[in-house]
């Protein structure tokens, strides 16, 4: 087959102070840093939908972006020689993984076996691509959206029939990840949302999806799928209420429908910033209640409201998101996946590796950046230091259970008033943060 990304090599480390944009100038995958590889450590992925199915198409306009290896048909042949495109540039770049939807690698029939055969048929070119290269799902997915069908979601549509379609369509896209060797199975509600109360029962809906995904856990032991299933919050878009709106309602809903053993989350950094939180804040909140899991690396735009899913550059988000990385100890079966699309005005093939590169530094700055804070030990030293308090027997005892509100009244009707407090050192601690970037 006639190469798609003709004239660019395997992009190779060339340090800082290399000029050559298709190289690499932090992350070095075999350099270990913190007692491991940078490749270990970021575990990178390429998003298959962005990177592959999506032309830029935008609500003004046609899609821009050149795909030479792609003769814009639905065959299968055409899924297939994609799905080799896919993994030149997946090869080139120097990836571990992949990430994709059922339909983004193969295309829809009129039925939904027909379908079913034609994933079979761009699944054997997948496996062939990841037995010549070793690259592998981090996650596979349904997607659950994009047919009419599901205008009025998936699990929590008013159609039965739908449901149960997208049963179907769930169990057949686990057995697939499960026979390409993903790490992990993820669950981003789509539609499952609504536009107005007056059309929708919520309280049946949350019921509906929590059975889906009871239903889901059934079959994955069933079919004996060992990966971790990951849900991703999403407060809107494409509908206007998402019910996996953010991690903490993620965090509700899992423990309403007992799933918390079996899900963890898949936080994406502009899904969090449209819930109104940062992206460290999602991240932090995912490891203190135990469901972090991997992230869907991007970020949007602070001017636009909307999930524009830019390639992630900003070193001061990869510093902060790195830190929280790092105190979770790192990922499990998790990763980066670049949920990331290049630029409409980006169109050419190249413009992909400028992406792709320009995200895989900038996380390799942020891990080399949290990794030098953390063993300066500055902030380390301030939080135990504002917390030290917590550390006296009484703070043990408040957090061990064993003090009561009679006990507390007590000693406060005793001492009178708490101790001073201490400067919190908002500015200083902003400060510090910048003098490592
Ligand atoms: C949508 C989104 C999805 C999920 C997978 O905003 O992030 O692409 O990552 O379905
Ligand atoms: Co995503």
């Amino acid at each position: 087959m006639k190469e798609a990304f003709p004239g660019v090599g395997k992009i190779a480390y060339e340090g800082p102070k290399a000029k050559n944009p298709l190289s690499f100038k932090h992350y070095q995958a075999s350099e270990v840093v913190g007692g491991k590889t940078m490749a270990e450590h970021l575990r990178f992925s390429v998003a298959y939908w962005h990177s592959f199915r999506n032309m830029n198409a935008d609500p003004f306009g046609v899609g821009t972006r050149q795909m030479p290896w792609d003769d814009g048909s639905n065959s299968i042949e055409n899924a297939q020689s994609r799905a080799r495109a896919a993994f030149e540039f997946m090869e080139k770049l120097g990836v571990p993984f992949y990430c994709f939807h059922d339909r983004d690698v193969a295309p829809e029939g009129n039925t939904l076996a027909e379908t079913n055969r034609n994933l079979d048929a761009v699944v054997k070119v997948l496996k062939e691509e990841q037995q010549r290269t070793g690259i592998r799902p981090l996650w596979g997915t349904a997607n659950l959206f994009s047919h009419p069908r599901f205008l009025h979601g998936a699990a929590t549509s008013c159609n039965t029939d739908v449901f149960a379609y997208a049963a179907a369509q769930v169990a057949k896209a686990m057995e697939v990840t499960l026979e390409l060797g993903g790490a992990g199975y993820v669950f981003w509600g789509g539609r499952e949302g609504y536009k107005t109360l007056l059309n929708t029962d919520m309280r049946r809906e949350m019921d509906h999806l929590g059975r889906f995904l009871q239903m889901a856990v059934e079959y994955k032991k069933e079919i004996g799928f060992a990966g971790p299933f990951y849900i991703e919050p999403k407060p809107k878009e494409p509908t206007k209420h998402q019910y996996d709106s953010d991690a903490a309602a993620c965090y509700a809903f899992l423990q309403r429908y007992g799933l918390t053993g079996d899900f963890r989350l898949n936080i994406e950094a502009n899904h969090a910033t449209l819930a109104g939180h940062t992206f460290q804040h999602e991240m932090e909140y995912a490891t203190a209640v135990g469901l972090f899991g991997s992230i869907d690396a991007n970020r949007g735009d602070m001017l636009l409201g909307w999930d524009t899913d830019q390639f992630p550059t900003d070193l001061y988000d990869t510093v902060l998101v790195m830190l929280t990385v790092l105190r979770a100890d790192g990922f499990t079966t998790g990763g980066l996946n670049f949920d990331a699309k290049v630029s409409r005005e980006s169109f050419e093939p190249i413009d992909l590796f400028h992406a792709h590169i320009g995200g895989m530094d900038a996380f390799a700055r942020g891990l080399k950046t949290a990794l030098a804070i953390r063993e300066d030990g500055v902030l380390g030293g301030f939080l135990k230091q504002r917390y030290a308090s917590w550390d006296t027997d009484m703070g043990r005892e408040i957090e061990s259970g064993t003090l009561s509100f009679t006990r507390l009244k007590q000693y406060m009707i005793e001492k009178g008033e708490p101790a001073a407090n201490a400067s919190g050192r908002v500015e200083m601690l902003e400060n510090l943060l910048n003098e490592y970037l």
